[in-house]
């Protein structure tokens, strides 16, 4: 097969792009990147050889026609990914998630090419401690600019397979975690802070809740519904990963020897999202995928010790990181 994988220098385009050139030698994989801020060419400097590179942006309508003309089909990781972002400034949220989206389905549109749209729970807005997970049925009510962008594409996306009969498949997934994950995001950040004999920062009381899973399982997911999935539906993917963020500093901090008492309250998000949760009934019970890190502490430990053996990835983003978190107003409470 021959694929187009957008945003393949990114934390979950990469670890997807490494995890198939390693398991599966008769595909073919270029990557579209535009190397943001977010994307880092270092990520996939072990494949290199294997891949086709292409620096450029998914908003490129000429570009994006040549490269998809060519595939077989496209997996979409491409984005602006962080919410504390999208408050600052949301514009090139709208440019990259929803133009570029359109982008790149015109093209397959165009081609006739398979298209995988890679997509957040987030679109879902937050649960009450109380209410079930999300299902494929919850209406969207996004928050943040940056979730109603991502549930923007996913309607664009819905649209197409519709009216023009792209051969199209969503899937929304609960947060990531792993290697190649930017310092700018929870879990690396307090890391490489405690890496760094640095305090880690919990916003607001800390008492939100994520869904955690490792990235490898959600980059086999995507694999089993690119190969596997019914055309035009949507799929959850989580591996029922819940913890409030508080308990997640616990656990870093317990892994660094430090006082679990031992982090600082700062400036909470504005519109913070309380809980998200993820039933995954229908991938696993329709294409039989299981998570296989599912003991978050262990994945978590593995994670930490790749960003200790990793410290030439993150430390050139690591100050700049921090002082755009000084200059968007975080304090500690
Ligand atoms: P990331 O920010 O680490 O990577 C995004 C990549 O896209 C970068 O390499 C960047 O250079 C590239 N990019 C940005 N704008 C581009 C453009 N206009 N043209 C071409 N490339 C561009 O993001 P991530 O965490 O790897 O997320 C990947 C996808 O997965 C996103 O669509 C995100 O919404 C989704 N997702 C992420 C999570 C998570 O926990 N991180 C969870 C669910 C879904
Ligand atoms: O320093 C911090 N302290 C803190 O308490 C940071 C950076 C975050 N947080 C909190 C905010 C969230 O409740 O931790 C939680 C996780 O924050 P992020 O890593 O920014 O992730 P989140 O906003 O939940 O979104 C992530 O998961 C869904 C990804 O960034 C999205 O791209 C994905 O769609």
């Amino acid at each position: 097969m021959r694929l187009l994988v957008t945003g393949g220098a990114g934390f979950i385009g990469a670890n997807f792009v490494r995890q198939t050139v390693a398991e599966r030698p008769d595909t073919t994989v270029t990557v579209l990147d535009a190397l943001t801020y977010a994307g880092n060419r270092a990520s996939l400097d072990s494949v290199a050889e294997g891949i086709d590179f292409v620096h450029g942006d998914i908003a490129d309508l000429d570009l994006v026609d040549e490269l998809v003309s060519g595939v077989d089909a496209v997996v979409h990781f491409a984005a602006e990914s962080h919410n504390d972002n999208s408050l600052a400034d949301p514009w090139p949220f709208l440019q990259t998630n929803i133009i570029g989206t359109y982008s790149l389905l015109q093209a397959v549109r165009r081609h006739e090419v398979r298209y995988h749209h890679v997509s957040t729970d987030e679109v879902y807005g937050d649960l009450t401690p109380e209410e079930p997970a999300f299902t494929e049925s919850t209406a969207y009510n996004p928050s943040s600019p940056y979730s109603a962008t991502k549930a923007g594409s996913d309607m664009l996306v819905r649209a197409w397979a519709r009216s023009f009969g792209v051969r199209a498949t969503l899937s929304n997934c609960s947060n990531n975690y792993g290697p190649y994950q930017h310092v700018e995001k929870f879990i690396p950040r307090q890391i490489t802070n405690l890496i760094d004999g640095v305090r880690p920062r919990l916003y607001g009381a800390g008492h939100q809740v994520r869904d955690w899973i490792h990235v490898a399982d959600h980059n086999r997911a995507v694999w089993d519904i690119l190969e596997r999935g019914r055309l035009g539906r949507t799929y959850l993917i989580g591996a029922n990963g819940e913890l409030d963020n508080k308990s997640v500093v616990r656990l870093l901090l317990a892994a660094f020897d430090r006082d679990p008492d031992d982090f600082d309250h700062v400036t909470d998000r504005r519109g913070h999202d309380q809980r998200y949760a993820i039933d995954a009934s229908l991938l696993r019970e329709e294409l039989g995928w299981t998570p296989r890190y599912s003991d978050f502490r262990t994945g978590l430990l593995a994670t930490i010790q790749w960003y200790r053996d990793n410290e030439s990835w993150w430390r050139p983003r690591k100050a700049e990181t921090e002082r755009a978190y000084v200059a968007s107003g975080e304090q500690t409470l």
